[in-house]
């Protein structure tokens, strides 16, 4: 019995230790990057039962990967070890000034986007009470794609809650237009959609977070929740709107985890059922966690951590 089931891309993230162009860098750490994975990650250091369902490459990096995760307390007994495609990689700049850090990634055709309808096991997914996903898996390939929407069906018609985060990635998709239309197309089956401010202005062509909330309210979505970056966090459901005000951090490391650490707070708050504003609050406090360090899930918060930090 998990509390949450997820889906999709794990990567080796090798971080460079010093400035510069990725060919002139000569020494990079490895970690672990995937938006699926810090989600499952972060929602099992805060104590809930959590499943993530994959395909990694029968190689030393996917073998890191399963053992990383797994050492998290995530069940990773539905990732598969594909015999004939590789695991990916993630390049990932050292960061400066808090800015977004560039990214170079070795990932078409890798193992998990081979992840298709075959491989989704109902019993295992129906027994979560809740599923996440995002708009990385299906946008790895056709069968990912067919996956997102079996496993948003599937959760659907059982009445399971379903988070989406949309998680841009403009450079895995032919056009802005076919990203925005594939994506809404999930979100749309989602019951709580939690995007940045600047991605929902790409999905839905509005600017206002209000009317980006709108847009998903009046297609069926119960609750839309927009990251303000620094300002904190909009929510929007049928019983009211909101704005609760960011989390002040000393020093910004690397922005990159912490819309999956918004989610974790969003997610776990909704599923212990605390109000909307607070389940807000505690994905803006998880997010705060993720930025002040370099890795991707590292920052992400124990319960005590969190609790301290409260
Ligand atoms: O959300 C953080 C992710 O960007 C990172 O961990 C890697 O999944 C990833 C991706 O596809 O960019």
């Amino acid at each position: 019995q998990l509390d949450v089931a997820t889906y999709g891309e794990a990567l080796a993230l090798l971080v460079a230790d010093e400035v510069g162009a990725f060919e002139d860098v000569e020494k990079y750490t490895r970690r672990l990057a995937g938006a699926e994975t810090n989600v499952a990650i972060g929602l099992a250091r805060l104590g809930l039962k959590v499943g993530w369902a994959s395909r990694v490459g029968n190689d030393s990096f996917g073998r890191f990967i399963s053992k990383r995760v797994a050492q998290e307390g995530v069940d990773v007994s539905r990732v598969i070890t594909d015999m004939e495609f590789r695991t990916a990689i993630q390049l990932k700049a050292k960061a400066v000034d808090g800015a977004d850090p560039a990214i170079e990634y070795y990932r078409k055709g890798s193992a998990a986007s081979h992840l298709s309808v075959a491989d989704f096991d109902e019993s295992y997914f129906g027994n979560a009470r809740h599923l996440h996903a995002t708009g990385i898996a299906p946008a790895l390939s056709e069968s990912t794609m067919a996956f997102a929407h079996h496993a948003l069906d599937f959760m659907r018609a059982r009445g399971k809650t379903i988070s989406f985060d949309p998680n841009l990635r403009p450079m895995l998709w032919p056009s802005q237009q076919a990203m925005a239309q594939k994506l809404n197309e999930l979100a749309f089956k989602a019951d709580w959609v939690l995007p940045g401010l600047s991605e929902g202005k790409i999905l839905t062509g509005y600017t206002e977070a209000r009317d980006i909330a709108a847009f998903y309210l009046e297609r069926g979505v119960s609750m839309v929740v927009i990251k303000l970056g620094a300002q904190g966090a909009y929510w929007r459901n049928a019983a009211g709107e909101g704005t609760v005000a960011g989390v002040k951090v000393r020093e910004v490391v690397d922005t990159v985890g912490a819309g999956d650490g918004f989610a974790v707070g969003v997610i776990s708050g909704m599923l212990e059922g605390l109000p909307v504003e607070q389940a807000v609050m505690r994905g803006n406090r998880i997010g705060a966690f993720a930025i002040q360090v370099v890795g991707d899930m590292e920052g992400l918060p124990t319960r005590a951590e969190l609790e301290a930090a409260t």
